[in-house]
């Protein structure tokens, strides 16, 4: 079937190839993001020339705080800020990191397409101070799906 991806992109006539949005797509994996974990290992390894889409559901508490994949704001925590894992990325903001080593790891928020920068193991993560994680419960669904990447082309897909 993997003739079928790389031709329904330039035949959109196969309609029963594609994904409403995203064109035909690829495996797929599910996996939970503990809070409390300083890491959590998605197993899957991802490359350049892939496109994945990440989405994430469910909610996850810091102390007393609870919120979705996209974080909270804390006003009253603004001195500690720059302590986080992402200082610019909120509280409990989900984050992905290609390996433990990425220099650009990003935001997920609920949905997100993603082109990885670089070849590796995807891990994801609260973002949090480093030494709070004791007091962070539950967790988040995380779903990846490999969706085709129109490569070469110049307008690019989007959510
Ligand atoms: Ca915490």
């Amino acid at each position: 079937m993997a003739e079928n991806l790389g031709e329904s992109s330039l035949a959109p006539s196969h309609d029963d190839e594609h994904d409403d949005e995203h064109g035909p797509t690829g495996p797929e994996y599910e996996f939970a993001v503990h809070a409390r974990a300083y890491w959590s290992e998605s197993g899957v390894h991802v490359t350049p020339d892939q496109t994945w889409l990440i989405e994430a559901e469910g909610a996850w508490t810091d102390w007393t705080n609870t919120c979705g994949p996209e974080g909270y704001a804390a006003p009253k925590l603004k001195l500690f800020e720059s302590l986080r894992r992402r200082p610019a990325e909120a509280w409990f903001a989900l984050i992905a990191s290609i390996g433990h080593d990425d220099p650009a790891p990003v935001a997920v928020g609920q949905r997100l397409l993603f082109r990885p920068a670089r070849a590796g193991s995807l891990a994801f993560y609260a973002n949090d101070i480093p030494a709070m994680y004791w007091n962070n419960r539950d967790r988040l669904i995380v779903r990846l799906r490999s969706v085709v990447s129109f490569t070469g082309s110049t307008g690019g897909a989007s959510v």
